[in-house]
This record gives C-alpha cells, sequence and structure tokens, in this order.
C-alpha cells in the first residue's frame, strides 16, 4: 500500500516547546502536509483546546483526503493529542469505529475532570474512546472513533488509576510492560493485531516513542524507564508493510530538544524508511 508522510508541529498540548520543531528532522523526506498550530504557547484550559482543535481540524482533512485516495497516512510529530484530529479523519472515511494499538509508556486517558495538569496530550485516546471533552465533538461526531474492545494499548509502566479505571470499564485490553515481558512482544503483538483487524476491519497503529527505553529513544517529552525491545518492534512495524487492514501509522512525542547523538532522529528515520521511500531534495 503507498504511504505519505504528514507532519505535525503541535506543542500545545504538552510542557514542552521544543516538540513544534519534530517536523524539522523529516529531511529528505518531504511531509504532504506540515500542520502548525497558531500558537505554541502554553495556555491555560480550555483556551488550550481551541488551539489545538483549529490544527486538529487541519489533520483531520488532510488524512480523510489521503485515506479516500487508497493512500496510507504516516503522522510524525512531538504532541500526541495529533492523534485525535488524525485518527478522526481516518475513521470519517470509514463510518465505523477502527481498531487501535497504541504502543506507549502512558495511558493517555485523561479526561479533562480527572486530570490536574489539563494538559492535551495525556487526553488523546479517552477522547478517541468517546470520553473526551465536549468540545471534540464537531470533529468527531457523536460516537467514539476507536472501538473499545478491538483496542490494545501496550507497554505502558507510567499511569494514574483513574486512566486504567476508565480503560478496563470501556472494555480496552491493557498490557502493561511487565506482563509485556512475561508473554514476549511476538504473542502480544499477533494477538492486538488479530484484535484490532477482528475479520478484516480497519485499523492503526499509534507509536509514542516514549514506549521505547530512554536509551534507545532520548527524544521524547516524558520518558520512563523500561521500555520495549527496538528489533522487534523493528520487524513487527516492517510486517505493517503489506497489511491492507491497516489503514494508518503514527509516531508521535518526538522532541528534537532532548536528543542524543541524533539517536531518535536516527531511529525515526529507519522506521520512516519501512514504509516511505526518501526523495532526495
Ligand atoms: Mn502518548
Amino acid at each position: 500500500m503507498k504511504t505519505l508522510l504528514l507532519a505535525s508541529a503541535l506543542a500545545s498540548g504538552g510542557r514542552e516547546r521544543a516538540c513544534w520543531r519534530a517536523p524539522r528532522v523529516l529531511t529528505p523526506w518531504k511531509p504532504r502536509l506540515h500542520t502548525y498550530e497558531r500558537s505554541v504557547q502554553p495556555r491555560p484550559w480550555p483556551d488550550q483546546a481551541k488551539v489545538a482543535l483549529s490544527a486538529a481540524g487541519s489533520l483531520h482533512r488532510h488524512a480523510a483526503l489521503l485515506r479516500r485516495s487508497g493512500i496510507r497516512p504516516l503522522l510524525i510529530g512531538g504532541d500526541h493529542s495529533e492523534a485525535i484530529g488524525f485518527w478522526s479523519g481516518i475513521a470519517s472515511v470509514y463510518g465505523c469505529a477502527l481498531g487501535m494499538i497504541w504502543i506507549d509508556a502512558h495511558l493517555d486517558s485523561h479526561t479533562p475532570s480527572s486530570s490536574a495538569s489539563h494538559r492535551l496530550h495525556g487526553m488523546p485516546l479517552a477522547t478517541l474512546l468517546g470520553q473526551g471533552d465536549r468540545r471534540w465533538q464537531t470533529l468527531l461526531g457523536d460516537h467514539a472513533i476507536l472501538a473499545p474492545t478491538r483496542t490494545t494499548i501496550i507497554a505502558y509502566r507510567s499511569y494514574e488509576e483513574a486512566e486504567r479505571t476508565l480503560l478496563i470499564g470501556l472494555g480496552v485490553t491493557l498490557i502493561s510492560a511487565d506482563e509485556l515481558q512475561r508473554r514476549g512482544w511476538p504473542q502480544v503483538w499477533q494477538a492486538a493485531r488479530r484484535r484490532a483487524s477482528r475479520d478484516g476491519q480497519a485499523y492503526g497503529v499509534s507509536l509514542d516513542l516514549d514506549a521505547l527505553s530512554p536509551h534507545d529513544a532520548p527524544g521524547v517529552s516524558v520518558p520512563v524507564a523500561g521500555g520495549i525491545d527496538l528489533n522487534h518492534l523493528q520487524r513487527s512495524w516492517r510486517q505493517l508493510r503489506h497489511d491492507r487492514s491497516c489503514k494508518g501509522l503514527e509516531i508521535a512525542e518526538f522532541n528534537p530538544a532532548r536528543d542524543h547523538r541524533g539517536r531518535t532522529r536516527a531511529l525515526l528515520h529507519r522506521l520512516i524508511a519501512t514504509h516511505v521511500p526518501s526523495t532526495r531534495l
């Protein structure tokens, strides 16, 4: 399946402004779309949601446009709140909820009422499951974008109990980093893929770079010790190349200011190159 790159320079959803520079490291690739926020300055809630909402609308439209042309979008960015616009755009093409494999050190499932910080990059998964702020409804419609029983979170190890309770109540499958280590990546990955694409249904994969160990991917805003095996991840990422049920890919939370010796950038390039041939400038 042909894959094209989208880039989002969002940062208002987190604490680290440098995330908005994430798309700058994409040379030699030329993203089809480069979404900017009108401002990446920290803003109090709910003003932050307003800024994010306009950027999300642009991602929503472009992801849907590519998908309608039979192209698989790969979104690269520095703030995981980009997921809200992106996946809702893809789901709008299918008119039904998507399956999801969400690989992340965090659960990203706060709601405005459970989050003390009100940072949007801690809320995208809950929002896509229909549990977010009502402000998103114009973009998301009245239905969940993701099907909870076809959604799996892999490698989480830093979370708050309210997030876990919410997800379990919805029927999402949660695989902690400890459980992942016990069962092994290949078994967990295959089960998540089967669940996400049940009966050939559309699904997506969202990779937060903080799912990896801070040694392999230091360039993230909220690093957490532990993490998934890089070789396993790269092998699985390659498998997706010819998977027609996989309708979109996302790599999030890249923070160039925290990278060390270009390690995260090099990894990002390897993951992109698996799906998108580079165009020399
Ligand atoms: Mn995340």
